[in-house]
């Protein structure tokens, strides 16, 4: 059985991160071990969230691993609470990956062109030099801006996307997925492949609705559905038809969370498309 380690934080309470992640590798069939980074009450769209970090664990965990000789074929990075902890989430990978495991990062920070409450600045700088180190980063349109010094915008052309997505690149990443993609009315997810030099585009209906969440929820099922053994691009048509029946569940829901997709009522929706 394939395994993979998920290194982002536990929000007790918000449908995201590990509380995502965890269900959803498992329901690809593959094994999903993790490092809680941080132990949050909620996460950080709640007021007044209580946040523990648990930095000092992440290095001891890696040491344990590396002399029970636990292997892991990908490191699939979230959410990380401090720049403290983006060094030691690359020692650990240093540390345990061998050639041929994939490091796929997430650089969950911000969304809508705003970084989340808890990062300053000097943050996305920090980020990038993890995802540097990735074989896939998977950054929506605002941590792609962030990461590669470009000014945001809400309306961009295909050209300003293939720029960012090799500008990203060129600091290191083999291959962007570029997630909430957008322009020319389509809206979807697109695939910068550095070594082929090739773009793929997966074309998706715009739901009217927003949630918080769902790029926790595209990232695990996408890694999940590579990890098992699907082509990128089949992965990544999955994950995002996968993310849009959660979107559209909850928003016919009137009794749906402010905080999070109904993510469990989907995964029957993604078991059927996996088979
Ligand atoms: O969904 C990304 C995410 C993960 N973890 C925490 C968050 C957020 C987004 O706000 O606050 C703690």
């Amino acid at each position: 059985m394939k395994r993979i380690v998920t290194i982002q934080d536990i929000s007790c309470v918000g449908k995201c991160s590990l509380t995502v992640a965890l269900p959803i590798i498992s329901a690809t069939g593959v094994e999903a071990a993790i490092i809680p980074t941080a132990v949050l009450s909620t996460h950080t769209m709640f007021k007044n969230f209580t946040c523990k970090d648990l930095d000092d664990q992440i290095l001891p965990i890696a040491k344990h691993w590396k002399d029970e000789n636990i292997t892991f074929d990908a490191f699939y990075t979230g959410y990380l609470a401090s720049a403290a902890q983006i060094d030691k989430v690359i020692s650990l990978i240093e540390s345990l990956k061998r050639e041929n495991d994939l490091v796929i990062v997430d650089p969950a920070m911000a969304d809508n062109g705003k970084l989340y409450p808890a990062f300053d600045e000097n943050f996305p700088a920090e980020m990038a030099r993890l995802c540097a180190k990735a074989d896939i980063v998977l950054p929506n349109i605002t941590e792609a801006c962030f990461m590669t010094g470009t000014p945001y915008k809400e309306e961009y052309d295909e050209a300003f996307a293939k720029d960012i997505m090799k500008k990203l690149a060129a600091s290191g990443a083999k291959k962007v997925v570029l997630t909430g993609a957008q322009f020319t009315g389509e809206y979807g997810v697109m695939l910068y492949d550095s070594e082929s030099g090739e773009f793929f585009r997966y074309r998706q209906e715009k739901i009217n609705a927003a949630f918080h969440g769902t790029g926790d929820i595209f990232s695990s099922a996408f890694t999940g559905l590579l990890v098992s053994g699907k082509p990128i691009e089949e992965s990544i048509k999955i994950a995002a038809d996968y993310t849009a029946e959660c979107i559209r569940i909850t928003k016919n829901d009137e009794n749906s969370n402010w905080y999070g997709v109904d993510f469990e009522r989907a995964i029957p929706y993604l078991i059927e498309k996996i088979k």
